[in-house]
């Protein structure tokens, strides 16, 4: 992972898109495999992974925390996931290493890279992001901690909670809003008053940042600023990305239903990751054929792992209890 000040390599850029092009492949298949009828209930980051995968890159797994939200799948491979890990995690098998099958899919730990497991509310991981963000200053190791959620999340109460203590004691935290304009059926207009979530920033005194999630280095930028300043014992920042929410809210969701079609006609032909592919390619670092061989590839991983995950056992029934109650 690139140091504060280090400028991106091309092969750092070459990882990032290939993870974004591995998140999008299996959420697709994730996808197909809901509708029949062997995974249970999938949230899509499909308009989001660019922004995702340019945050995570900016970082150091590994030495910094991550809070993320159950949108946050891209991530949670940036973070270094394999996409046998995700799709263990989507069948709820015994070897998925957030929770052995216990958690909705989307609830993202592994405490070697320093992913907190949330829970499936919205906005808890705002406030431990700050107490997390308050210890690792005290440990004065010069690490951070990265929290992520939607725009909805920003009318809880923990939102408040979270960015004012972070604040006050000049937490090392990014806190790094994924503002896909709906939070389930309920538009962005009836969540914030005014243009969006940054300018909120400025009621806890802290830099509040907005980015175009479908720029790469665009949000990359932003996140390793917000980063040296964290590192620097500057304190915290908010990113505000905006992103498009290319799919309902969940498998459950059906947004055709209070969107409107020409709206998400417009939408879907503004999907990043040919916005992304076309901007390697006009920097010389991607071509034509390396994209579809890259593209190739990643449609084989996406098969084991899906056949690895399908095959591999359920947790055992007797373990029902274990995390639940105490033990006798
Ligand atoms: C405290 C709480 N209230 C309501 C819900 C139901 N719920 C789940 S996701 C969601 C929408 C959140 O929207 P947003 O924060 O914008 O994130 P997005 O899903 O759009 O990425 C709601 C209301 C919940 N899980 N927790």
């Amino acid at each position: 992972m690139p140091r504060d000040d280090a400028p991106l390599t091309r092969e750092q850029v070459f990882d990032a898109y290939r993870t974004v092009l591995r998140a999008r492949a299996l959420d697709d298949r994730r996808f197909v495999l809901n509708r029949a009828g062997k995974l249970a209930f999938i949230i899509s980051p499909r308009g989001h992974e660019v922004a995702q995968v340019a945050a995570i890159t900016a970082l150091e797994p590994g030495r910094d925390r991550f809070c993320l939200y159950y949108r946050n799948f891209a991530a949670a491979l940036a973070c270094g996931f394999t996409p046998e890990e995700l799709m263990l995690s989507a069948f709820a098998r015994a070897a998925d290493p957030s929770s052995g099958g216990r958690q909705t899919p989307g609830n993202f730990g592994s405490r070697r890279r320093g992913v907190v497991i949330g829970s499936s509310t919205v906005g808890p991981q705002i406030p431990k992001a700050a107490g997390i963000g308050l210890a690792l200053k005290w440990k004065g190791e010069g690490a951070l901690c990265y929290v992520s959620f939607g725009e909805g999340a920003t009318s809880q109460g923990d939102f408040h909670e979270g960015l004012n203590f972070a604040a006050i004691h000049h937490c090392p935290v990014i806190f790094f809003c994924e503002n896909n304009h709906w939070a389930i059926s309920v538009p962005q207009a009836l969540q914030v008053a005014g243009p969006g979530v940054a300018e909120r920033a400025a009621a806890y005194g802290i830099p509040g940042v907005r980015v175009r999630g479908d720029d790469f280095f665009g949000v990359y930028d932003a996140v390793r600023d917000a980063a040296s300043r964290a590192r620097a014992g500057e304190g915290p920042t908010l990113i505000e990305a905006e992103v498009l929410r290319l799919q309902s809210h969940s498998t459950d969701d059906d947004q055709r239903t209070y969107r409107d079609a020409t709206e998400l006609a417009a939408e879907a032909a503004r999907d990043p990751i040919p916005r992304m592919r076309d901007a390697l390619i006009e920097r010389g670092w991607l071509t034509t054929e390396s994209d579809d061989a890259m593209r190739e590839q990643v449609s084989r991983e996406v098969e084991r792992a899906t056949e690895a995950a399908e095959a591999a056992p359920d947790p055992d029934p007797g373990s029902l209890s274990r995390h639940v109650y105490a033990d006798a």
